[in-house]
């Protein structure tokens, strides 16, 4: 291909260049004022909360006739389960190492008695009928005919999950409980809460090496653990347990830009392209350059039909000048289909339409991917390259407008 002909192929395409978005998978939404324990240690022995509580607010209402308290202490969430006295809970997230089993002790410091009042139950939902409001009422479970204290115990720990490469729970603790026979608020002053781990995994298997964490990864992690910096030893090893991964897939590089297509054809990315979100595009690889789309359908509405593992590579040509480097005036060129198009390029079987409408996105994404001088390629197999033909000896050359006309 000459460069008169590739750039004849090139004017009216739009290509529109925006830095890689971070996945995240998990946002969590801190203030400054949130009330939260303090770590005092995190090792394999255990790991050792504290919380100093002041005191609570008992705010006053009345509900169908029956005088309710609403207790509250600032900068902490609520119990919130439906039916049960809504009462003030902290809650912490902790990276944990891989074991069998988690345990929680909890002590309590000074216990004040607040007597004479009614917690006043958290809200269920009462789904609405046609042409109805949804109801939030406040309706009390029969904890509130029994006679013990609400929660159980100051604290609890959930099960684990993992968050990317990192085993965590979710510890809440409970500064304030109801005890409904009896009319009283139990304010505990402090709790200390200790964790220990049952059947310690990290420490007997030292086979694999470390999951690799991404930046942005890491920064989540940072942001959500207490103890983001002892729990990095604790971070996975080997390959992803559960549902596996392929090859290929986001961690496989650290260098992602998405691409945002709005029309269907062959696109240039240029070296100036690259450099403008902030890249650098002088220490690039060109042949370990990648394009990947998800192809532009929605997934299946069916929510147990099959859905793709990863995306599919398309085929791209890497003008490099021959060189072998990457440099101004080169540049990455691919064929994308937009967000709406003729059903056949899209490969739906047994299309309603001809034409296929996306009613849900405005424009098509492709991703491009390389590697750093130097770098290795997560990559498995070898990158997609389209074969080039000067057309000089094919007896019916193809025409691009030809082939697509309608
Ligand atoms: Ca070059």
């Amino acid at each position: 291909m000459t460069d008169a002909r590739r750039s004849s192929l090139l004017p009216a395409c739009r290509i529109a260049l925006f830095a890689a978005i971070i996945m995240a998978t998990l946002t969590v939404a801190a203030t400054a004022s949130a009330l939260s324990p303090e770590l005092v240690s995190s090792d394999e022995s255990g790991i050792h909360l504290t919380l100093a509580v002041g005191d609570p607010t008992v705010a006053t209402f009345v509900v169908d006739g029956v005088e309710y308290s609403l207790v509250t202490l600032p900068g902490a969430s609520t119990t919130g389960e439906p039916g049960m006295p809504e009462l003030p809970c902290v809650r912490a997230v902790l990276g944990i190492p891989e074991c069998d089993a988690v345990e929680l002790d909890v002590t309590t410091g000074a216990t004040r008695r607040t007597g004479g009042i009614r917690v006043i139950p958290a809200p269920g939902i009462i789904e609405a009928g046609e042409g109805e409001l949804s109801r939030y009422p406040r309706i009390e479970s029969e904890l509130y005919e029994s006679s013990g204290i609400w929660p159980e115990r100051p604290a609890r720990v959930t099960a684990p999950r993992w968050l990317g490469p990192q085993r965590t729970v979710t510890v809440e603790l409970y500064p304030c409980r109801f005890e409904p026979s009896t009319g009283e608020l139990l304010t505990h002053e402090t709790l200390d809460v200790v964790l220990r781990f049952r059947g310690l995994r990290s420490s007997r298997d030292e086979t694999g090496a470390r999951t690799r964490v991404r930046p942005s990864q890491e920064r989540m992690l940072d942001a959500t653990l207490l103890n983001a910096e002892s729990a990095r030893s604790w971070l996975r090893r080997g390959p992803l347990s559960g549902r596996e991964r392929p090859d290929d897939y986001y961690s496989t590089s650290e260098n992602w830009i998405r691409l945002r297509i709005t029309e269907r054809g062959l696109h240039r990315i240029e070296y100036g392209d690259v450099e403008g979100v902030g890249a650098a595009a002088s220490v690039i690889d060109p042949a370990t350059f990648r394009v990947f789309t998800g192809g532009g359908l929605p997934l299946p509405e069916a929510f147990d039909a099959a859905r793709p593992d990863w995306m599919g590579e398309c085929t791209i040509l890497v003008d490099d000048g021959g060189d072998g480097s990457f440099d101004a005036g080169d540049g990455v060129v691919f064929f994308a289909l937009a967000e709406d198009g003729w059903s056949d390029d899209y490969g739906i079987v047994d299309p309603d339409e001809p034409h296929y409408q996306n009613h849900f996105a405005n424009e098509n994404v492709y991703w491009l991917t390389w590697e750093d001088e130097g770098t290795a390629s997560g990559f498995s197999a070898a990158p997609l390259r389209m074969a080039e033909d000067d057309l000089q000896n094919s007896p019916t050359p193809i025409y691009l407008d030809a082939q697509f006309a309608r």
